[in-house]
């Protein structure tokens, strides 16, 4: 599987470096780390230097977006990370499932770790675009964060005093994954690496070769189409007819196809998909 870059993907730009000074300074601050993970793909976009980082603190994993992840992939997850011993909760930050869930959590975490503070004040991590300002959002019960659908929005660190118990501090995204392709091309797929950078037709063509892999069915069914026997460029060229994306001259208008796969799938248009299943 290759990728094509319009320019050199860096795992760690500079902003992504003044983020983890950042997260180090303010850990004295907080009591406790939300770790936010897609639980469409948990294990691609965790930061690999997160625990490292973060250390002794206090730490709770929330698998945010779990209105796109398959119940099936939910409930394995959350016995992978309760087998490891840690406190995880399943949310919907735009959906608002899952926030009762957080509170009783973090306060067990708090209590177990002897902290006696009545209030939460939580650093909320993880990579970009995972929904750490919306799930801020979400718990405070106003828009105060800044949230949009692409990586890269939160430049810098915000204090958020949510009416409940909690003070969140909303950081910027970091990226330190694990450096396979499997969780490259995961990142790709669910928005966290910025499309500006890839080749959008073989990124399409990409998500299709895994979606013949894990939900063939999902796939024929949302398009409308056959895919016995087809390669992902076909199906690709197939979609493209059955949704009139064809230039004047007749020529398949890879692009706009391309981002209709991957905004669809984005949005759950697909079904609920869980990318990556636990080893166990
Ligand atoms: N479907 C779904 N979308 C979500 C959920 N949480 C956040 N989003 C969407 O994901 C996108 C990114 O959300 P943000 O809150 O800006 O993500 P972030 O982690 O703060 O991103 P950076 O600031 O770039 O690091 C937005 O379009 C949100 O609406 C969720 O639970 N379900
Ligand atoms: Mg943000």
């Amino acid at each position: 599987m290759v990728f094509v870059m319009t320019e050199n993907v860096s795992w760690f730009p500079k902003h992504m470096k003044d983020s983890e000074d950042l997260l180090k300074k303010s850990l004295k601050a907080v009591n406790i780390v939300f770790e936010v993970l897609d639980a469409r793909a948990p294990l691609s976009s965790k930061d690999m230097n997160i625990d490292r980082i973060i250390g002794q603190k206090a730490k709770i994993v929330i698998l945010n977006k779990c209105d796109l992840s398959s119940n099936d992939g939910n409930k394995k997850w959350i016995s992978f990370f309760n087998s490891g011993d840690t406190e995880v909760a399943l949310v919907s930050a735009v959906k608002g499932d899952g926030l009762k869930n957080i509170t009783n959590l973090a306060r067990k975490v708090i209590n177990k770790a002897g902290i006696k503070n009545k209030s939460i004040r939580a650093m909320v991590v993880g990579i970009p675009n995972v929904g750490k300002s919306t799930l801020i959002n979400c718990i405070a019960g106003e828009k105060k964060a800044k949230a949009a659908n692409k990586p890269g929005v939160t430049r810098a660190k915000q204090w958020i005093k949510a009416k409940s118990q909690f003070e969140l501090l909303d950081t910027p995204g970091i990226l330190r994954p694990r450096e396979d392709k499997e969780t490259f091309s995961n990142l790709a797929f669910i928005g966290t690496i910025n499309d500006d950078v890839l080749d959008v037709g073989t990124l399409a063509s990409n998500l299709i070769e895994k979606l013949i892999e894990i939900v063939p069915e999902e796939l024929c069914a949302r398009f409308k189409i056959d895919i016995k026997d087809k390669t992902p460029l076909e199906i690709l060229e197939n979609i493209a007819a059955k949704r009139g994306c064809l230039l004047k001259t007749g020529i398949v208008d890879y692009m706009r196809v391309s981002n209709i796969v991957l905004s669809e799938f984005r949005k759950g248009k697909l079904g609920k998909i869980t990318l990556e299943y636990p080893d166990c």
